[in-house]
């Protein structure tokens, strides 16, 4: 069975003015769409083609021979997760549990933005930011390319991109600016909450 691009779960204008819709269509349907479609050809016809999305990232995990399923897999797990994780709606402060467990293992709200700055920020090159649970914790993240909590053992809360095509359409070098409008206008602190409801 191969793997499917799943359609974005919001019209891409939606998250305008923070992120256009030329980003978005292009991150889906090319970036995303690419990663899927070598995914496929990858596994088409080996062992791997029967098994789950997770359990092909944890078998390719650290093989030297499978970095391009790897890579693949990851990306795609990546975005699936990415998408949800902003909102028209989204930005604000978080709510309850939530909001409790940050202020407990950051600090503050404010003290959790500035840490995921600093990871999103400090990223050299491609990669991502992330808050996961680590060992019943909270915790800011980063990794390189398509690497992801689920390989080391975390689980993965919320995620931002910070591969340039993420980007660079709509702030080019300013990283720093999209990373602060992402974290003020378009967190969805509701799957952030749900995340975490999951992982306890
Ligand atoms: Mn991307």
């Amino acid at each position: 069975m191969a793997f499917e691009l799943a359609p974005l779960p919001y019209d891409p204008a939606s998250l305008e003015p923070y992120i256009s819709a030329t980003t978005m269509n292009l991150h889906h349907d090319k970036h995303l769409a690419t990663y899927v479609s070598n995914l496929n050809k990858l596994i088409d016809g080996t062992p791997l083609a029967s098994k789950s999305l997770e359990e092909i990232i944890l078998t390719a995990a650290g093989d030297a021979e499978k970095v391009g399923v790897f890579n693949n897999a990851g990306q795609m797990w990546n975005h699936n997760m990415f998408w949800d994780c902003l909102s028209a709606q989204g930005g604000g402060a978080p709510s309850g549990e939530l909001a409790e467990r940050i202020t407990a293992d950051f600090g503050s709200v404010d003290a959790f933005k500035e840490q995921f700055k600093a990871a999103a920020l400090g990223q050299f090159g491609s990669g991502w930011a992330w808050l996961v649970v680590d060992k019943g914790k909270l915790k800011v993240t980063k990794t390189s390319n398509a690497d992801l909590p689920l390989a080391h053992g975390q689980t993965a809360l919320f995620n931002l991109d910070v591969w340039e095509h993420a980007y660079y359409v709509d702030y080019q070098n300013r990283r720093a600016d999209y990373v602060q409008a992402v974290l003020d206008r378009l967190i969805n602190w509701k799957f952030v909450a749900e995340n975490l409801k999951k992982a306890a």
